[in-house]
């Protein structure tokens, strides 16, 4: 019998990763190229370019179309089934933005079976390391676009968001007063997930309503893009943009190279890829009243939402599958990459001697407070490291075993602090859902579920944007909501329970932290 297959793919920014599901939702197969170590050609550390100035942030764009090459082979050579592939989708790393040269389009539509992608595509970016999520040097392009608009909180109204460096608008604007000729060269403008999209399409594919709300370019309302921000960005924007569609929307069908490089089915779907953290928000199957921590290279938070109030701080997208609703994101830069310096430095680089350490230090760390934000943090905006002893006075270091408890008790204050601000209920008895690479540890998990005094579950894979884009592939097939088509996908795993004894110190802590955070954040909302 013909098996049914879906695959998600994730181009995060330190890997291109793969699930595939049958249609029982059980994983079949999952595998992976990393940017560092498998394509070290490229010379990335954690995926990425740091420039000079220590806030341009890029990564070589033909590096991605490389890994999907060698993941393509991979399955090849593991046999994997292609042809049973039903529909496809996937998800990106948010805001990075592609730039396809004039002429793109028809090597897209005519790719070669017999020759690599990255062969065929590597001269036909107009720009040729793309602009990432962790760059943050695009502060003039901010202030210019909430001027234009009348204010930051009449961006967020209109977008969803103030003006953040990272979001794609301010990038593009950067491109066109920096490099003028390469934006002129410019056929079309794709987000990383459209430009995932459009290598499986053979064609550009549309930027989805969801990661096309991290632009602070779409009206969040009427899903369609706002005139005046895309004209206080570059001019020609919105034809270099092309439509939105919705996030399960289906672009098409794969292109004839996958049929004849790897024997896919003509009629494979592709369905809209969409950003990583949408992508994680259906992985993670949440509901309404749970809140989800992603613990990858960025951390973030997010929730559902039905009523948006697009503040100061945070992002509200359209809910990727549910396009009636939304969903509320607050993203922390320094997270899995900063935690990894303290393990090298304290823990002789191994995460179990780390799990070790951490439960030397007692919780709530005999009232020291780490504040560690290696580089430029999106929230707050700020950047520096901050020790403080439990008389709130500075202090130079810890000892090992505080540093590391301090690292992960001052990263989930911080979240803790800031979904309160969203309005965040501790104490409403909520499911916390962890994924990302850290979530595999549950020493760290334990203090999430202290801190947030709620219990936090996992499911087995801890890659929830792949397996949310594999779970949407299918969706996209049906007629029915979301929350039908995962109903059998396998129970979450409790992974941590919280202590009760350690309530109100976490309670007075997350006050102190709020009050310190605030003494050194030069955030200026
Ligand atoms: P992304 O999707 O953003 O590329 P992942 O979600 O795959 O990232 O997470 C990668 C990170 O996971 C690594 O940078 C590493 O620090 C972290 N990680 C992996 N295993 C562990 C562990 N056992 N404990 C803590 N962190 C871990
Ligand atoms: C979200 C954000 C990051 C990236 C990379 O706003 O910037 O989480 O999506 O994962």
């Amino acid at each position: 019998m013909k098996d049914e297959l879906y695959l998600g793919f994730d181009f995060s920014t330190q890997q291109v990763k793969v699930i595939a599901i049958d249609k029982r939702l059980n994983i079949v197969y999952e595998d992976g190229v990393k940017f560092d170590t498998d394509l070290p050609e490229f010379k990335t550390r954690g995926g990425v370019h740091v420039h000079e100035d220590n806030l341009t942030v890029t990564a070589p764009t033909v590096m991605w179309v490389k890994a999907m090459d060698l993941l393509l082979d991979k399955m090849k050579l593991a046999n994997f089934s292609f042809k049973d592939v039903i529909a496809l989708s996937g998800s990106g790393q948010q805001h990075g933005s592609v730039y396809w040269k004039q002429g793109a389009c028809g090597v897209l539509k005519n790719l070669k079976p017999s020759l690599p992608l990255h062969e065929q595509l590597k001269d036909y970016f107009s720009i040729a390391d793309s602009p990432i999520w962790m760059d943050s040097s695009t502060s003039a392009q901010c202030r210019h676009l909430e001027d234009t608009v009348g204010g930051a909180q009449i961006l967020a109204d209109i977008t969803g968001s103030k003006a953040y460096e990272r979001f794609t608008g301010n990038q593009i604007a950067k491109v066109y007063q920096c490099n003028r000729t390469a934006y002129e060269a410019t056929e079309r403008i794709s987000l990383v997930s459209s430009f995932g999209a459009s290598l499986f399409l053979g064609d550009y594919a549309s930027i989805d309503e969801s990661d096309g709300s991290g632009m602070n370019l779409m009206d969040l309302y009427r899903r369609v893009w706002s005139e005046q921000c895309l004209q206080a960005c570059a001019p020609d924007l919105g034809k270099k943009l092309g439509q939105i569609v919705p996030s399960r929307q289906c672009v098409g069908f794969v292109s004839h190279y996958y049929v004849e490089a790897f024997g896919f089915s003509s009629e494979c779907r592709v369905i809209s890829f969409t950003g990583d953290n949408p992508a994680s928000l259906a992985g993670m199957r949440l509901c309404d009243g749970d809140i989800s921590v992603s613990l990858g290279t960025s951390d973030t938070l997010f929730l559902w939402l039905r009523d948006p109030k697009p503040a100061l701080e945070g992002h509200i997208f359209v809910n990727p599958v549910q396009s009636t609703d939304y969903m509320a994101l607050l993203c922390f830069k320094n997270g899995s990459l900063t935690r990894e310096r303290i393990r090298d430095h304290c823990a002789e680089g191994s995460w179990d001697r780390f799990a070790e350490m951490l439960a030397q230090a007692s919780p709530g760390n005999d009232g020291n407070i780490g504040i560690y934000f290696d580089v430029q943090e999106i929230t707050p905006n700020t950047v520096g490291v901050h020790r403080f002893n439990s008389e709130d006075e500075k202090v130079s270091q810890f000892e090992s075993a505080v540093e590391v408890r301090a690292v992960i008790e001052g990263q989930f204050l911080a979240k803790r602090v800031h979904a309160e601000n969203l309005g965040y209920d501790i104490g409403s008895k909520s499911r916390v859902l962890a994924t990302g690479g850290a979530s595999m540890n549950k020493a760290i998990l334990q203090v999430l579920a202290d801190i947030f005094a709620a219990v936090v579950y996992v499911q087995d894979v801890a890659n929830s944007a792949c397996l949310g884009c594999a779970y949407r592939a299918k969706h996209a097939l049906t007629e029915v909501p979301f929350s039908e088509v995962v109903r059998d996908a396998p129970e979450f795993v409790c992974a941590a329970k919280p202590n009760p004894d350690t309530f109100e110190t976490y309670n007075k802590l997350a006050a102190r932290y709020k009050h310190l955070e605030g003494l050194i954040s030069i955030a200026k909302v």
